[in-house]
């Protein structure tokens, strides 16, 4: 030993004590364990702890706890092509190796056919009221089956958009299968414009108010099949928002009405900004009738409709309609955290990432960003 030569002995110390000790410590870090290393007590059954980090779920999830994916590649509710490839590229991230290691079975549903009726162009998408409204409806109503075959079945249900009108279905399939069910959408856009209301005509700005009947369903080309189903209205206390920031003037004197009449919650990032995300959160669930109180018999099923849009565009470049002041990636994250935190939630929807509108590289951030907001909500923990 080197270390041996460097010794020196102060004076009054026997150096050969002193030498022994210290050769007796460096053969002691060397081996690693050995008898220094024993625990006793509380601290040494420890040593048998291989999972701390089992939530609680829903008790209306079925064993084993299996997530249905659901690729839902729309991209008629809005207009820029791109949104459709999604679904693929959050598979080909490694979707399924993350879902696994946070210990799901996977059912791989594969992709809904989203697109129109055959037979040829779609008359509404010349630029009525709700473009494409043929597509975006029969789109939805396949997807609406899937997801509620799937969720009548006990499986957590994860949707991967397309564009957020996919949430027409997804919100019409859950509520079919879990009538109780809550919203939570996390959007920079309140996404509750009528036909008539919005100033584009696009679908995506549109799902809610057909899904909360302030639209009447019937009256859209497409759309017929909603009013047939035993699909039942969410209500406006039942839905809550984080993250809004542009707001159309329609949507606004909606939301206002919604809010004073009808008890929904609406907050944005103005709030985020003074109560923070967590304070947030919180008012959010508690308005919902969803908060984490561990007992998982308690308490209405949870949706979370995530518009990858609601984080901010320095960190989800990759999106249709961007709108700078949004969540930041503890804030998005936190988002999905808290939402499973409350042991209630039962089926998500990843929306509107397109990687067709950035460089790849911040496309693939985007991708990765819409991943690990799925992992969040689905039980990944930093602790
Ligand atoms: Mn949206």
């Amino acid at each position: 030993m080197r270390c041996k030569m460097m010794m020196r002995c102060p004076a009054g110390v026997p150096g050969g004590w002193l030498r022994s000790r210290f050769l007796q410590s460096v053969r002691c870090f060397a081996a690693g364990v050995n008898g220094s290393y024993q625990v006793r007590g509380p601290l040494a059954q420890l040593r048998d702890v291989v999972d701390v980090n089992e939530m609680a779920w829903p008790s209306f999830l079925t064993s084993p706890r299996t997530a249905a994916v659901i690729g839902a590649p729309a991209m008629f509710g809005q207009p820029l092509a791109g949104t459709d490839k999604s679904p693929q590229l959050l598979r080909e991230a490694g979707l399924h190796q993350n879902l696994a290691a946070l210990g799901w079975r996977v059912e791989e549903m594969g992709d809904v056919d989203m697109t129109g009726p055959p037979g040829g162009a779609d008359p509404a998408a010349a630029g009525g009221d709700a473009r494409h409204s043929l597509a975006v409806g029969a789109g939805c109503r396949r997807l609406s089956e899937a997801v509620f075959e799937k969720a009548a079945e006990g499986k957590f249900v994860l949707t991967l958009g397309g564009d957020h009108s996919i949430a027409l279905g997804t919100l019409a399939g859950v509520l079919r299968a879990r009538p109780d069910t809550r919203v939570l959408w996390c959007d920079a856009h309140a996404d509750i414009n009528s036909p008539k209301g919005s100033p584009s005509g696009n679908m995506h700005g549109m799902p809610l108010s057909f899904v909360m009947g302030l639209s009447d369903p019937s009256t859209v080309r497409g759309l017929e099949w909603l009013c047939e189903t035993d699909v039942p209205v969410l209500r406006p206390e039942r839905i809550a928002y984080v993250g809004l920031r542009d707001v159309d003037v329609y949507e606004r004197k909606i939301l206002h009405r919604l809010k004073q009449e009808h008890g929904l919650f609406a907050s944005t990032m103005q709030d985020v900004d003074r109560l923070g995300i967590g304070r947030v959160m919180e008012l959010a669930l508690e308005a919902l009738g969803v908060t984490g109180n561990g007992d998982e018999e308690k308490g209405a099923p949870l949706h979370l409709s995530f518009d990858i849009d609601a984080v901010d565009p320095k960190v989800a470049p990759a999106t249709g309609t961007v709108v700078r002041g949004g969540l930041n990636y503890r804030e998005a994250m936190y988002v999905a955290e808290s939402c499973v935190e409350t042991g209630r939630l039962g089926s998500m929807d990843m929306v509107e990432v397109n990687a067709d509108l950035t460089e790849p590289s911040a496309a693939a951030e985007t991708v990765q960003l819409g991943l690990v907001a799925v992992a969040s909500a689905m039980g990944s923990r930093i602790l």
